[in-house]
């Protein structure tokens, strides 16, 4: 415990009210980090009735782009909220009745979760993995527990929420609805809490709007283009070749060799149909333009210019095409990347190109030379560089 002059100064400041107010904007900005991770999720592994549209093409720039801010956003939020309730959530008793024990286990297990997937989130974005779990699986399943645990605890705690939103002046001890939950303010009488209150807790609310504002700005750079000079945070803002930054490089996918050998062919197969293509093949081919953005599931994302072969007009120079989804596959002989599986309603969009060119010259190796997969709409990871072999799927 504090010593009672500080925990007098300081307790005030932390009332339910402060606590209201900033859970609910940590509560918004979670139920979007939540709702848009599933989409992103879906999109990468579709269940059968999910259907993700092939426009607008930026839809998912979109809400992955909130995603990776909302989250962060939640960071400053978090902290502010834990520093808000701090003195309560150690409250004698820690666990009694059967209502307190689901509110503290919940509490446990929502601060366990929403921490570890901020933190997740955060590194990955930075695409540090200093643990031995895979991040997407782990960070899909945790979600749960956190959306959960976020429902347990905001159903024990609406009447508490509801009675310090009605106060919006002062933060007196909630009504004794409030206190079978949780025993506010034990440390400081009514009497001590008047005059410097309210402007202490607007300096906590305004740090804690402050501190979500900058950390907003400093990822929101990396996927919205004004804002870009501004992306402290975020890796892979700056510019790459060609204008668009580069996720993983040929040299690290080992593909640099093969890239460049002159007896590369692409493949193309539609069940016993087979053709292979040189460069130069898809170079003879119709090209179509299309601006699409590059969008990577760790938040940033670029316009760009694609020049290539319909993906339609590729597969029509080999066979009919059954409308079935297709697989793409790389030039690496490794890796959870080296092929994708794309949507039949994605084939058949005008704009799903087998790219030549990016930004008006020639795909450079990083971009996935000689020919790479873009498609409306997807997510980048999705976009398969260095394309070996084409096949419609069965
Ligand atoms: N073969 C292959 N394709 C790949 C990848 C990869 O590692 N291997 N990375 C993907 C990811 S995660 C992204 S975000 C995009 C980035 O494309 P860019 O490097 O051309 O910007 O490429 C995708 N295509
Ligand atoms: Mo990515």
């Amino acid at each position: 415990m504090l010593p009672a002059p500080l925990a007098a100064a300081v307790t005030p400041t932390r009332g339910a009210g402060l606590a209201a107010r900033v859970g609910i904007a940590l509560g918004v900005a979670v139920a979007v980090c939540f709702c848009t991770g599933l989409i992103s999720h879906w999109i990468q592994h579709p269940p059968g009735w999910f259907a993700w549209p092939v426009h607008p093409v930026s839809l998912y720039r979109v809400t992955q782009g909130a995603h990776v801010i909302s989250g962060v956003v939640a960071i400053p939020l978090v902290l502010v909220k834990l520093w808000a309730v701090y003195p309560r959530l150690f409250a004698r008793p820690l666990l009694g009745n059967p209502l307190r024990l689901l509110e503290r286990g919940s509490i446990a297990l929502l601060v366990g979760a929403i921490l570890f997937q901020l933190v997740t989130g955060l590194f990955n974005t930075a695409q540090f993995y200093p643990w031995k779990f895979f991040f997407t699986t782990t960070h899909y399943a945790m979600a749960y527990v956190a959306a959960g645990a976020l429902l347990v605890h905001l159903a024990v705690k609406l009447p508490v929420v509801r009675a310090a939103l009605a106060r919006p002046e002062d933060d007196r001890p909630a009504p004794a609805v409030a206190h079978s939950v949780a025993p506010a303010h034990s440390a400081a009488s009514p009497s001590k809490m008047t005059a410097g209150q309210p402007i202490a807790r607007r300096a906590l609310l305004t740090a804690a709007g402050i501190g979500a504002a900058v950390a907003a700005l400093s990822v929101a750079g990396q996927t919205i283009p004004y804002l870009r000079w501004l992306a402290i945070l975020s890796p892979r803002s700056g510019q790459g070749p060609q204008g668009v930054p580069v996720n993983r490089t040929a040299a690290a996918a080992g593909v640099s060799d093969r890239a460049r050998a002159a007896d590369y062919r692409l493949t193309v197969d539609i069940g016993g149909d087979r053709r292979e293509f040189t460069r130069a093949d898809l170079e003879a081919l119709p090209q179509v333009t299309a601006d699409l953005p590059i969008a990577c599931v760790e938040g940033w994302s670029a316009a760009a210019r694609w020049t290539g072969v319909r993906l339609r007009d590729l597969l029509a120079t080999v066979g009919p095409y059954p409308d079935r989804d297709v697989r793409f596959e790389s030039l690496e002989t490794g890796g959870i990347y080296r092929t994708s599986i794309l949507p039949a309603r994605h084939v058949r969009a005008p704009d799903t190109l087998v790219a030549l060119r990016l930004n008006g010259e020639d795909l450079v190796l990083d971009h996935g030379y000689p020919c790479r997969l873009i498609a409306p709409n997807r997510p980048g990871v999705l976009q398969t560089k260095w394309l070996s072999r084409i096949e419609v799927l069965a």
